[in-house]
């Protein structure tokens, strides 16, 4: 049976949108302003790799204090914006996928960069559908390296090559093709295009289609 490995931002909830507001102020602070496009380029990357990448948009260095006093500010706008989150902020259709998968007998693992995972799986009463949490807690590495979703096929005692994944970050589907995984990519297309299937969200997904995954896979 297949290992099931979900990300978090952008996948189960919306908090891909509060990363970009929080990360928007501190670009502006380096004289820097973040569009959409470039902010494509954090999703799935770790806080410190984010702030290294806006610096060195804004063509700027800061002294390490500097650098941990802006990570913690970003961090605390974030959580003002998850500390007001709820059942409501799951994104369409992925309870009910999750609960029909679990009730099928399939693995769950969550396979997230964020240090903030917990905080948001208990704020919209997702804690309890994974057998196994793999967070920026658990793993050095972060996306596009495999580590985190190797650690979570073992949690869950799948094989990589069992496993799938569901990732709406470009650095996040690189990291499930390295891990060996099939790689489900929720998004656009265009950002997308290394996944083994792009759905546009997660609404579109069936068990059927889960079930019959074998050997449909690039
Ligand atoms: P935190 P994911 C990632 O989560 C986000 O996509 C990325 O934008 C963020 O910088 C990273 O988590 C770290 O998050 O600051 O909460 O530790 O998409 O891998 O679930
Ligand atoms: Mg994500």
């Amino acid at each position: 049976m297949k290992g099931l490995i979900f990300d978090l931002d952008g996948v189960i909830v919306d908090t891909a949108r509060f990363h970009f507001l929080a990360w928007s102020k501190t670009a502006e602070e380096l004289g820097y302003e973040l569009t959409e496009e470039k902010n494509e380029e954090l999703k799935g990357v770790s806080r410190i790799d984010s702030l290294k990448k806006i610096l060195s948009w804004a063509g700027t260095t800061i002294e390490d204090e500097q650098f941990r006093k802006m990570t913690a500010e970003k961090n605390e706008d974030y959580l003002s914006y998850v500390d007001k989150m709820t059942t409501d902020d799951i994104l369409p259709g992925v309870y009910d996928l999750i609960a029909d998968l679990k009730a099928k007998g399939y693995p769950i693992a969550l396979g997230s960069a964020s240090k903030n995972a917990p905080r948001i799986l208990k704020k919209t009463g997702m804690y309890e559908m994974f057998d196994a949490i793999v967070d920026g807690n658990s793993v050095s590495k972060a996306k596009p390296d495999p580590e985190v979703f190797l650690v979570a096929a073992e949690a869950i005692q799948v094989a990589p090559e069992n496993c799938v994944v569901f990732e709406d970050s470009s650095a996040g589907v690189t990291a499930a093709k390295r891990a060996g995984m099939i790689a489900i990519g929720i998004g656009d297309q265009q950002v997308l295009g290394h996944a083994d299937f792009v759905f546009p969200d997660l609404k579109e997904m069936s068990v059927n289609f889960i079930e019959n995954l074998e050997n449909k896979a690039k």
